[in-house]
């Protein structure tokens, strides 16, 4: 990892660089006349560092230079986009913070160069004739975000909530009148057409500040003192919301603001769009495009509902919340329940699915929601739409955004577009951003990335698609939007293999069948000899990214592991022939040839796709009782829901670096990461685990227990859900506040929207004119 050996934070790297390249030139104008000896072209930093080894053939010497503030600055760039005479670096020192500057390769000159010039350097290598035009399109979201105050730190994004916290207790701190906003907040607040909180006899800071001194000593006459309905259920509920309010009108801190805000009756009415795939209840796992964002979205709405009835019956107020998931109706709907327009979700009272008609919405809800939630490109499109049009706070969510899953898929989009339709996705991806009131992510990963890589939301920062639009600022990763709130498992169905009054025993001879029995049938292959070996044990998708093949291979690779334990792994099915998924028939394939190869028959199962998750739910326990352990090996993954899954059942976890996982589980204490690059160490480190505890009786305990405790501290729906709800009620006071900067923003994006947006998604053929090949999501 680059560490800045003499930059400081405020350093700039275009003063830094001239002179570092002066005490180097000899050796830099040869690296930099390397760079562009093959003309125009875009590196990427395994490039720039292969071209250096070539250039600086001793190793003390280029050990010397990448200590430096050269090596510092070119290990720390992401692209360069050589025009010769040109090379101009993209350079990230942090998370979130870019600079570009532009390298002459003949003379050495460097110049600090903005986002746009860069931008055109590089197009000039694709379409120089547009990148040339000035009259090319533009885009410039930041140029509105005028009054909006950012978060300064790397290690801060991703926390908006704490900071719009800070933001407003300081703003009610300021002056006298600072609290008007918030009283007029106060008396907007209704439900259909009962008043809430407060009303006109309560219009000013002074009379409300009054009042709450006042009503703390005469609870019983509040609506005579100008208080409604929705301050709390019992006395002491209502003092305690009145004296946070008190304490936020008279003191106000970040604590006490968001404690309020958290109080406030704001949010009963709940849309989540989810418009990809089969959105259903059962039967539609591993159908195209479907996978952990369907359980991800039914628990969710499990858990939000769930809290909206706690929080409404201590404001002590009768109404019937209600969230409503807006999908596709898809007719042929290959025996799931896609095709049924109104479905209620198991677990809840007020909770459905509604296919097809949007317009029922309001129909539905009796009125406006408080709340709307998109979810991936498409939902958060519509949703955005819908947000613009009824005026309501809009938040989006979207684990995997397309644009970071294929290296130069902006500057490249002209060839790709035909498949995958980028121009569409990116320019709905950029739209929802920038309407979005507040943006939820699972982690921190997925807004700003890690030091070395930049994060999903950030590479919409500043990007090209040439002959299309330029986009100079699409989002800014330090905008106060970002939150990260990860998700739960529904733990009803995923709880410790301890709790064994609770465990769904029915599933036991079903399981044992499953895993033990010695024949092979169109649900398990291959059997177990040593029936008391622990069992390591994984289930995802048979995808490339998912690497399932990739962890039979490390232990058909690796004896030890095989002596310690058996494989057991749940995914896709056996017959390639049954698959519409190129990729898919691959991995199938190749199973079976690992299977052959390393002769894994007597030690190794594999199983179909499941979909029972009560018993999936039982089969991570009856794995835990093996006094085995989980592994999610994948090359890349944006959450992780398997994870904890396993990690709530009391599952030892090894899960991939490379993405979510890496901020779930802390490495050795909680579970344990693995490299899916390095299949060698990865194994070696799953023995060692088997070994220490086969010395150590109390070492799987340990690590089960402390897997339990890193879930119950951050991962469940309970955290997610108070945390959600939250943030619907602070964004929407935010929103308030910041209305005329919203507004302008709005008509922007609907000039873009109509203008763009619509011509393009004119290229996309409807569905059924295509090829059945799921667009992958995940
Ligand atoms: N899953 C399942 N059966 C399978 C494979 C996976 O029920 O054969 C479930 C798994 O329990 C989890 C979800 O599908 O709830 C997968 O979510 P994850 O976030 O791990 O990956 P995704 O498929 O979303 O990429
Ligand atoms: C999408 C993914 O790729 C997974 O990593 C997540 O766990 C899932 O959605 C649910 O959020």
């Amino acid at each position: 990892m680059a560490t800045s050996p003499a930059l400081m934070r405020s350093d700039s790297i275009a003063e830094n660089m001239p002179e570092a390249m002066r005490e180097r030139r000899y050796l830099m104008k040869k690296c930099f006349g390397r760079f562009v000896e093959q003309g125009r072209r875009l590196m990427k930093l395994y490039h720039i560092m292969n071209e250096l080894e070539k250039c600086i053939d001793d190793q003390a010497e280029r050990h010397q230079v990448l200590q430096g503030i050269l090596g510092y600055i070119l290990s720390t760039t992401q692209e360069a986009a050589v025009v010769p005479p040109y090379v101009a670096l993209a350079v990230r020192p942090n998370p979130g913070v870019w600079e570009f500057v532009k390298v002459n390769a003949n003379d050495l000159t460097v110049d600090g160069i903005n986002a746009t010039e860069y931008l055109k350097l590089k197009e000039s290598i694709y379409e120089e004739k547009w990148a040339k035009d000035e009259n090319a399109l533009e885009v410039d979201f930041g140029a509105l975000d005028y009054s909006t105050p950012h978060l300064t730190m790397s290690s801060s994004v991703g926390h908006g909530m704490n900071f719009i916290s800070k933001i407003l207790s300081s703003n009610l701190w300021d002056e006298k009148e600072a609290a008007k906003p918030l009283v007029e907040h106060l008396l907007s607040m209704q439900h259909q057409d009962d008043k809430l909180m407060i009303n006109e006899t309560l219009n000013t800071p002074t009379k409300l500040q009054g009042a709450l001194v006042v009503a703390d000593v005469f609870l019983a006459s509040l609506k005579e003192w100008g208080f409604e309905k929705g301050w709390g259920d019992t006395a002491a509920r209502v003092r305690k919301t009145m004296r946070s309010l008190s304490e936020v009108l008279q003191a106000p801190d970040p604590v006490n603001v968001n404690s309020f805000f958290g109080r406030l009756p704001k949010i009963f009415n709940i849309v989540i769009f989810s418009v990809h795939g089969y959105f259903g209840q059962a039967n539609v796992l591993g159908l195209p495009d479907t996978g952990g964002q369907v359980v991800y979205i039914l628990d969710q709405v499990r858990a939000l509902e769930e809290e909206l009835l706690s929080r409404i019956k201590n404001q002590g107020l009768n109404i019937k919340p209600q969230i409503l998931v807006v999908t596709r109706l898809i007719p042929e709907a290959q025996g799931t329940k896609c095709n049924q327009e109104l479905e209620a979700i198991e677990g809840t009272r007020h909770s459905n699915i509604l296919r097809d008609a949007t317009t029922k919405v309001l129909e539905l809800l009796e009125g406006k929601p408080d709340l709307i939630i998109g979810n991936y490109t498409d939902g958060n499109l519509v949703a955005s739409l819908m947000a613009n049009k009824l005026g309501v706070t809009l938040a989006t969510i979207a684990h995997a955004l397309e644009k970071t899953k294929y290296e130069d898929s902006d500057v490249t989009w002209k060839e790709k577009d035909p498949k995958y339709h980028f121009s569409c996705q990116f320019t709905a991806d950029i739209i929802a951003m920038n309407s979005a009131d507040f943006i939820i992510t699972s982690t921190y990963q997925e807004i700003a990335g890690s030091k070395e890589r930049p994060g999903q939301y950030e590479s919409h920062a500043a990007y090209t698609l040439p002959g299309l639009y330029r986009v100079v600022s699409g989002i800014n990763v330090f905008d106060p939007k970002f939150n990260i709130a990860s998700p739960g498992a529904d733990q009803s169905v995923y709880f410790p293999f301890t709790e064994t009054q609770r465990r769904f025993t029915h599933f036991h001879p079903p399981i044992q069948e499953l895993l033990y029995s010695d024949v092979d049938n169109d649900e398990h292959l291959g059997f177990l000899q040593d029936k008391k070996k622990p069992i390591l044990f994984s289930m995802a998708r048979l995808d490339i990214v998912k690497n399932i093949t990739g962890l039979t291979e490390w232990y058909g690779k690796n004896e030890k592991l095989q002596s310690l334990v058996n494989l057991v792994v749940v995914a896709g099915f056996f017959d390639p022939s049954k698959s519409r998924d190129r990729e898919e028939m691959a991995e199938i394939e190749k199973m079976h040839m690992l299977i052959e190869k390393y002769n894994l028959k007597g030690q190794f199962r594999w199983i179909a796709a499941q979909t029972d998750k009560y018993r999936n739910g039982e089969l991570y326990r009856c794995i835990a009782d093996t006094q085995g352990a989980f592994v999610q090996p994948a090359l890349y993954e944006a959450f992780g829901l398997t994870v904890i899954e396993a990690m709530n059942c009391g599952l030892p976890t090894f899960a991939t670096n490379q993405g979510g996982p890496a901020e779930i589980i802390v490495d050795g204490v909680s579970g344990f990461h693995i490299d899916p690059h390095n299949g060698e160490e990865s194994s070696n480190k799953i023995a060692a685990f088997f070994e220490k505890c086969r010395e150590d009786s109390e070492y799987w305990n340990k690590i089960s227990a402390t897997s339990l405790q890193r879930i119950y501290e951050c991962y469940t729906w309970k955290i997610y859900a108070n945390k959600m709800l939250n943030m619907g009620s602070i964004y929407n006071f935010w929103r308030v506040l910041n209305k005329e900067q919203k507004q302008a923003k709005q008509r922007y994006i609907h000039m873009f929207y109509n203008l763009q947006m619509r011509t393009l998604v004119k290229t996309v053929p409807i569905p059924r004119d295509e090829v059945p090949k799921p667009t992958r999501r995940t």
